[in-house]
């Protein structure tokens, strides 16, 4: 039987089909590989599902010379060396719209935790402090009327606007270009990025890492921010500068972050675990039971069509359909 490779253990039943036709050796446990399981043990698959923490670049696919897809199951992908896969012959799919609505929730719990000092409330709570209530306990500020600002107003972005109705928010909103759809869909308003930082009470980040947006918010951005705002990253951690952001909180040149996402993860920068006006998450933007299994389900799917001869639904690389044979 050809071998399938699955980096992960997921939850559900979705390779019960696969198992079938193939042999799918799936990497179990609660870690992922380290490099060497993960070259190890893909050796000899004609297709990987990978998550976005595995590196798939030239020396991965040069030990594969039967490998047909990487099907990585997320929605971002810049873990693949997508151009390197396209010249090999080799599909790429991802796993759009079905994390989609789970991680606007998630960007609006990190904002909303930051704004009302809900980690911290409940670690005063658990230590035993709270002998007397007081007016000045723990106050935080509104969301309520403020201005939101989405920076990569994609499928994400789109999702934590709309949002933003129910609580009489303005939008606004920058993107590498206009997004007129998504201003129909939300109200939301194109600003140039000077003016997204300036105007914005709340900003989140929900774009994807590329050489335009890797480093975008660092100590020169966050002194163009009002002093009492809050920035969430749901995108990808190399967009915010970790060092120049905790520096801006401990000097509150701004209020306070809501991170899901890290510049080098799993590693946080040490300074951002002292400081109270941060939350932390431990990368959990899509990691609801359903919308997990649904992510699955439709990378397995791909492996399936890939496989069975006919073109993945969420192909990165079209172009190589020209090339396969
Ligand atoms: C996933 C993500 O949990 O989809 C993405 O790009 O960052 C997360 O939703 C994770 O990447 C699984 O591979």
């Amino acid at each position: 039987m050809k071998k399938i490779y699955v980096s992960a253990q997921y939850p559900g039943e979705a390779f019960e089909r696969l198992r079938k036709e193939y042999r799918v050796q799936e990497f179990l446990g609660e870690r992922l590989p380290t490099r060497a399981e993960l070259l190890e043990g893909t050796a000899g698959s004609i297709a990987v599902i990978s998550t976005v923490s595995d590196k798939i670049d030239k020396e991965f696919m040069d030990l594969l010379p039967d490998l047909k897809i990487v099907s990585n199951c997320g929605v971002g992908y810049e873990n693949v060396d997508v151009a390197y896969a396209t010249g090999r012959g080799v599909m790429v799919t991802n796993t759009p719209d079905v994390l989609t609505e789970t991680t606007a929730d998630l960007a609006w719990a990190l904002m909303m935790s930051a704004a009302r000092r809900v980690i911290e409330a409940d670690a005063y709570v658990r230590r035993g402090d709270f002998k007397c209530w007081h007016p000045s306990l723990l106050l935080g500020q509104n969301i309520y009327g403020k201005t939101l600002g989405i920076f990569g107003m994609g499928r994400i972005g789109t999702a934590a606007a709309r949002r933003a109705a129910g609580f009489g928010m303005r939008v606004i909103y920058n993107n590498r270009r206009r997004n007129v759809r998504a201003e129909k869909e939300t109200g939301a308003v194109y600003a140039d990025f000077p003016e997204l930082l300036k105007e914005s009470d709340f900003i989140i980040v929900s774009s994807p890492l590329n050489d335009e947006t890797r480093g975008r918010f660092g100590l020169r951005e966050f002194r163009q921010m009002k002093p009492s705002s809050i920035i969430v990253n749901v995108g990808r951690g190399p967009i915010i500068k970790e060092r120049e952001l905790a520096e801006a909180l401990s000097a509150r040149i701004i209020c306070g972050a809501g991170l899901d996402v890290y510049e080098s993860e799993p590693d946080v920068y040490p300074e951002l675990l002292k400081l109270k006006n941060t939350v932390l998450l431990p990368h959990i933007g899509s990691a609801s039971a359903e919308t997990r299994i649904r992510m699955i389900e439709m990378a397995v799917e791909s492996v399936e069509l890939a496989l069975g001869g006919e073109t993945p639904k969420h192909l990165v690389n079209p172009e190589v359909l020209g090339q396969v044979g």
